[in-house]
This record gives C-alpha cells, sequence and structure tokens, in this order.
C-alpha cells in the first residue's frame, strides 16, 4: 500500500516536472509514419518515412522547450519510435514489448518529456525489421552554443540498401549458416558487393590481403586513412549500395557553401548492419562530438564509424573554393556513398559509387583517442555487469552472457550505484553495443584506463575488452543491445533493470510470438 502511494506521488511530481518544462510550448508535433517511394539505382522501391504535416523529415527540437511529439502510426503494421540516445523517463523510450505496447495501424502516442542533452541524436523503429527500410529520421536538438559550433551545419545520415526485404535477408542469413562447407564468396555475383542480403561467408578468420584502414599519424598527430595488409573485416549482410541522405553517389546530395567558412557535419550511421568508415578526403576536420557528447577536439580526415554512432566533424572551407566530397566506405565493402560540399561557380566532380579495395575491422585506434569534454566525476564502481558477446553461428544465434532474447533475465542495478559493464567478445564481428536512457564513458580498453568519451554506442571490435561507466540515475528497464538490426532480432539483446522498475510493458514473451517467422 505504501508503496503504491509512492508510486502515485511520484508518478504526480513527474506529470508536474513534465508540465513545467513544456511551459506553452506544449502543442505537440504530429510525425507520421509512413510508407514512400524511394528511387535507387533506377528501380522505386517502397520505404518508410518519419515526416512532419510540412514534410520536414524527424524532429529537432530547441532543448529549452522539451519534447513534445505525437507519433501517427500511418504503416499497415505497428510500430513505435526510440529516440536514440536520449536521457528521458523510461516509459517515453518507445520500445516495443520493453516500455510500451506497439503503436497499432491508424494510433498515435505521445512522447512529452524535458531534454537534458543537445546535439547530434535520432530517431528509429524498435519494432520488428523496420529500421531497414528506413523508419528512421535526424533528431537534432538545439542550444545557441549547439547553433555557434560552425557557420553552417549540415546533417549527414548514412544508411545500407537492399533490393532484397528484410525478412528475406534474416532467411538467407539463418539458411546459408546453416549449409556447412561456406564458401568466402558466393559464386555468381548478381552486384558489385556480391550477392545481396547473404551470408558473406564462414565466420573463420581470412587470410590478410591489402585493405583500407584507419591509423594515427604521430607526426601530423591526426587520424589518416592507410593500406596494409591485414584480414578483410567479417561482415554477414551484404549490401547493393550504401545511401547518404537516401541517396547514392549517382545522384549525391550537392551542398552549397561559402568559400572560407567552417561548416559542421553530423554524420549519423542510421544503417541497419553496414559500420563505416568516413573519409573528409583534402578537408581536414575535427572531430567535436561524438554521439552527440563533447570530447577534447580531435584532428583527421579518415574516421571510424559503428552503426548508430554519430560524429559531429568540423571543416573549413578553403579560400579558393571547389568541390569537396565527405565519402563513406562501408566495413568490409568497397561500396560508397556521400554528401558533395559545393562553392558557389565550382563543377561537382562524377563519383564512383565503388573503390578499389575493401577495408579492415572497425578497431581501437580512435576510441582509444578520445577523452570527453566532461568526464563523469571521479568515483569506484561499485557493481560491475558482465556482458559477453558470443554467436551460435550454425543457427544464426547471437547472445550476451550466453543467453538469446526474448527471455526473462536481466542485468540489475540500483538507484545511486556507480555501474560498469565489462564487454568481452568471442566472434570474429565487432557490435556496437548500445545502452539505453544512459550516457556512458568508455573507462577501459584492453587492459588501459582511460577517461574517454561519453558514448550511448560503443563499437567493440573483435577480440577486445572494453568497460564503460555510467550513474545508476534514471530508474526504469533499459534495453542494451547490439545496433547490428539482425543479430539484436536474433538474440544480442537484454534488458538493464533497477530495483523496484516498473515493468509492465516488458513482454518478451508477447515479443516473442509477435516476431515469431511467418512460416
Ligand atoms: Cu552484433
Amino acid at each position: 500500500m505504501k508503496k503504491s502511494i509512492g508510486k502515485i506521488l511520484l508518478s504526480l511530481t513527474v506529470c508536474l516536472l513534465i508540465g513545467n518544462a513544456s511551459g506553452s510550448a506544449s502543442e505537440p508535433v504530429r510525425l507520421f509514419v509512413k510508407e514512400v517511394p524511394l528511387k535507387i539505382l533506377g528501380k522505386t522501391v517502397t520505404v518508410i518515412a518519419i515526416e512532419q504535416a510540412d514534410g520536414t523529415e524527424g524532429y529537432s527540437p530547441e532543448k529549452a522547450d522539451g519534447f513534445h511529439v505525437e507519433v501517427v502510426n500511418q504503416l499497415k503494421v505497428p510500430t513505435s519510435l526510440h529516440w536514440h540516445g536520449l536521457i528521458l523517463p523510461n516509459l517515453m523510450d518507445g520500445v516495443s514489448f520493453v516500455t510500451q505496447d506497439p503503436i497499432a495501424p491508424a494510433k498515435s502516442f505521445r512522447y512529452d518529456f524535458p531534454l537534458k542533452q543537445s546535439g547530434t541524436y535520432w530517431m528509429h523503429s524498435h519494432y520488428g525489421l523496420q529500421e531497414q527500410v528506413y523508419n528512421s529520421a535526424p533528431l537534432i536538438i538545439w542550444t545557441p552554443e549547439e547553433r555557434a559550433k560552425a557557420d553552417r551545419q549540415v546533417v549527414v545520415m548514412l544508411s545500407d540498401f537492399s533490393f532484397t526485404p528484410p525478412e528475406e535477408i534474416l532467411k538467407g542469413l539463418k539458411s546459408e549458416m546453416q549449409t556447412p562447407n561456406m564458401k568466402k564468396e558466393p559464386s555468381g555475383k548478381k552486384n558489385e558487393s556480391g550477392n545481396s542480403g547473404k551470408m558473406s561467408g564462414s565466420m573463420g578468420k581470412s587470410s590478410p590481403v591489402e585493405v583500407i584502414a584507419q591509423k594515427w599519424d604521430d607526426q601530423k598527430q591526426k587520424l589518416a586513412r592507410t593500406v596494409l595488409k591485414a584480414p578483410e573485416a567479417e561482415i554477414d549482410v551484404k549490401y547493393d549500395a550504401l545511401l547518404a541522405n537516401r541517396r547514392t553517389l549517382d545522384d549525391p546530395e550537392i551542398i552549397s557553401v561559402g568559400a572560407g567558412e567552417t561548416v559542421l557535419l553530423r554524420v549519423i550511421a542510421a544503417s541497419s548492419s553496414q559500420n563505416f568508415y568516413v573519409d573528409t578526403g583534402t578537408l581536414e576536420a575535427e572531430i567535436l562530438a561524438v554521439d552527440g557528447k563533447g570530447i577534447q577536439p580531435i584532428k583527421g580526415n579518415f574516421f571510424q564509424l559503428g552503426v548508430a554512432q554519430r560524429l559531429d566533424l568540423k571543416v573549413t572551407i578553403p579560400k579558393e573554393g571547389g568541390a569537396y566530397p565527405i565519402l563513406a566506405q562501408g566495413e568490409g565493402t568497397k561500396l560508397l556513398c556521400g554528401v558533395v560540399l559545393v562553392t558557389k561557380g565550382a563543377s561537382v566532380p562524377k563519383l564512383s559509387r565503388t573503390t578499389s579495395l575493401s577495408t579492415a575491422a572497425l578497431d581501437n585506434t580512435q576510441e582509444k583517442r578520445l577523452r570527453a569534454l566532461n568526464p563523469l566525476p571521479d568515483r569506484a564502481i561499485n557493481r560491475t555487469l558482465p556482458a559477453t558477446l558470443g554467436g551460435n553461428m550454425a543457427t544464426y544465434v547471437w547472445t550476451i552472457n550466453g543467453a538469446a532474447y526474448p527471455n526473462r533475465k536481466s542485468l540489475d542495478i540500483r538507484t545511486g550505484e556507480r555501474v560498469g559493464i565489462a564487454f568481452t567478445i568471442s566472434t570474429n564481428m565487432g557490435h556496437p553495443m548500445h545502452l539505453h536512457g544512459h550516457d556512458f564513458q568508455v573507462v577501459e580498453i584492453d587492459g588501459e584506463k582511460i577517461r574517454g568519451a561519453l558514448r550511448d554506442t560503443l563499437m567493440v571490435p573483435p577480440g577486445s575488452k572494453m568497460t564503460v561507466a555510467f550513474d545508476a540515475d534514471n530508474a526504469g528497464i533499459w534495453p542494451l543491445h547490439c545496433h547490428l538490426l539482425y543479430h539484436l532480432d536474433t538474440g544480442m539483446f537484454t534488458v538493464v533493470r533497477y530495483d523496484g522498475a516498473d515493468t509492465k510493458f516488458w513482454q518478451p514473451e508477447a515479443q516473442a510470438k509477435a516476431f515469431a517467422p511467418s512460416n
């Protein structure tokens, strides 16, 4: 009884707080989740978009106004939207079968909460495989400080494209994994990257070949591109094309810029399964933030970006002007996408969708050099949660601590603790691991203690041991999962649960039923 009165008082307080934060600007922005046509490589396909009534993609509020959205589901299937990286009240997190029921077709759902962060975030479906067909959009949170970061700001959303529907991709992954004697390259190539939506082959380490990789140039004190002999990165889904702002390099977005001005590129890896190397070419860049959170600026022109992560890159357009492609190459592929920054009168070069060399796997070259601008206060970790990332290749099942989701296992914590998550990995593929509802700090990489970046998504490369820490100050039940869509869907997902959290929407059994294969 006492507990329930406490709960009522708590929810009243939350309501009042939200009411105050929204002020008079509480009229929600309606976000329509709907099907739209998209022309790719000469064919028109149907995908999903998240748009406001006036066609604006996504939602980019002022921090001071708070977050006020009504999501209207115009799809023929259920959905729910997750606000990736935001520190928000648990029941606003948008995860079907964890923090809310799915939004049925023709229904809507209100999301209202105060904003605690600013910068580059994004939104995406947390229902089934919808992310693969672009049920996603930018979410930039503005403050006067964010606006002052450069003369001009550009959002670059990267994604991966396949003519194969996501359900078929998943089916292909499962069936190919069960076939013994898999070859490294499927025979009879169907496109430049190999067969679309299929396994690349055995998960055994391939032998070293010439690949593109990232290096730290000690002399110039910058992150740079290099070519070396190393195994090509293991990837499991091969795409037909990569997209930047929903366009291929046959017809890239051309962005007008002024000679001599500064440009902040807010790069979002909104892909389902493709990690990237971002190449600013002749433009020297500076990372100002990762995952929306400030770091001590670091220079370079070649950067790593795992699925769901973000990079804020500041570049300066040379005084003489010209055309400056900003490219992204898919990890373990020869595929490119990008946008072109162009000054007045400069001609835009014809760009190829492919390059001659594949890449090495993402590693910790970049991560171990990042330092948070506002690190967590010094404090000892009270509790360390293990997160062993594994997979059973024979069945295409991916696991955390040996278990595949849906299940009722949880990683349990208490409010007030400093919590560590110790990631270890036993697979040849890296996993971009996302914790909902919190910023965490990278505090240890391969035995070396660092005051690393604050993030919401950590790329855990093959063979590495990484520990992150966060303060348990946001009660609830929060997903911790791999952001590779097909790993997430086949089990690499768990929840971090606060003692006493309200878990009425946590329905792993219902999820298992809803997402069971149709045949
Ligand atoms: Cu994964």
